[in-house]
């Protein structure tokens, strides 16, 4: 039996304040890693979310190499938009793509509802291998997108730039813009909780894109929708964390969402942070990915800026800002634990 309790990363995002804090990365089992590299020579991208052992053999390979204190499992938020009906690829290097996009009511109203233990059955699968496997003290994450993050790449047909359709569908139809994401609240609420039931022993939100909201847009069009999420999923009683991508203007909002733990972008002040979310909201972050690029000085530096900015009241989890980039090289990321954990 797994016991939460005896994990440092549930200790954290419940509000302890650990001289060494627990640490893992967004992005954790990459490119950066040789091993990952070994298994996607064999294998696509797809294939290996597809396949709970391989799934489970990648979320494993970070946790193996570095004692990372959570582990999340390897798949992407766009997975459950495919039994939702969207036509999903992923090119080599050119980023995911849905063709055709979803743009109009007749479009949207044709999207399916996922019923996970059957349309999702091998992610289900993965969370309870993974968890099988882990450590008993090691912490195991599941994740989803938000909506308006999902909506923004079912809109644009692939990474949204520069979010002319998304804001223009949100902006002239409203009808068409509540249809798609009262579906994916749906999806995305479903979805985390047999997560949970699964084995997960947290979640994590993924709103990358609502960063390019202003403040009020995000209120009005974003705020309601995973207000709501986080209140369906409270009784589930796991951490439950929200990033924002480029959301430093949005603190006050991310506030209202009701979640846990707040994973900071590597642009935002955790003392700042911490004088808005008090210390009932734990945080996670925010190291700039782009540091692990330099050189061991500036890394040290970097990580004890960070650590020093944590400390105190208010439950920290160590990460990174945004995900890891895969030019990063390993010895990077040893001489940030060394300077971490001493
Ligand atoms: O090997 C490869 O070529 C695939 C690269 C890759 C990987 C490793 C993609 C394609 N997705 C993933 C895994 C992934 N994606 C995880 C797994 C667990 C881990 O963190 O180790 C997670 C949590 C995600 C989440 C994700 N996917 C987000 C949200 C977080 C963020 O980075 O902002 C987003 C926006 C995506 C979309 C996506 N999937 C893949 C890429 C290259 C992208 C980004 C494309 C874009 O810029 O729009």
């Amino acid at each position: 039996m797994v016991d939460t309790k005896k994990m440092k990363y549930i200790r954290a995002c419940r509000g302890d304040n650990m001289k060494v804090p627990p640490v893992w990365l967004m992005r954790q089992a990459g490119r950066y890693l040789p091993e990952y590299r070994a298994v996607r020579e064999k294998y696509e991208f797809l294939e290996i979310c597809n396949n709970p052992e391989l799934a489970c053999e990648v979320t494993l390979q970070p946790v193996r190499r570095f004692g990372f204190d959570a582990a999340i499992l390897f798949s992407d938020i766009l997975i459950p938009l495919v039994p939702m009906g969207a036509n999903l690829a992923f090119g080599n290097g050119e980023g995911p793509r849905i063709n055709p996009p979803f743009r109009s009511v007749n479009e949207l109203e044709k999207l399916k509802s996922v019923n996970p233990e059957e349309d999702l059955d091998f992610v289900l699968k993965s969370v309870r291998m993974v968890r099988r496997e882990l450590p008993a003290e090691v912490a195991l994450i599941g994740f989803c997108g938000a909506p308006f993050t999902l909506a923004s790449y079912m809109v644009e047909g692939g990474r949204p730039n520069p979010f002319a359709n998304i804001k223009a569908l949100m902006y002239k139809d409203p009808e068409a813009f509540t249809i798609l994401i009262d579906k994916l609240k749906d999806m995305v609420r479903t979805y985390l909780g047999e997560m949970v039931n699964s084995g997960a022993d947290a979640i994590q939100l993924f709103d990358t894109w609502a960063g390019t909201l202003h403040s009020s847009d995000y209120k009005t069009y974003v705020l309601p929708c995973v207000k709501e999420i986080f209140e369906d999923l409270k009784d589930l009683d796991v951490p439950m964390t929200y990033f924002v991508h480029n959301g430093s203007h949005l603190l006050y909002e991310i506030k209202e969402t009701g979640c846990n733990v707040v994973s900071l972008d590597w642009r935002c002040s955790i003392s700042e942070a911490r004088r808005i979310f008090g210390t009932e909201i734990a945080l996670q972050g925010n190291l700039d990915p782009t540091a692990l690029l330099g050189d061991e000085k500036t890394i040290r530096n970097k990580v004890k800026e960070i650590l020093q900015e944590a400390s105190g009241d208010g439950g920290f989890v160590f990460n990174l800002g945004h995900g890891i980039l895969p030019v990063t090289p390993v010895s990077s990321v040893e001489i940030m634990l060394d300077e971490i954990r001493g």
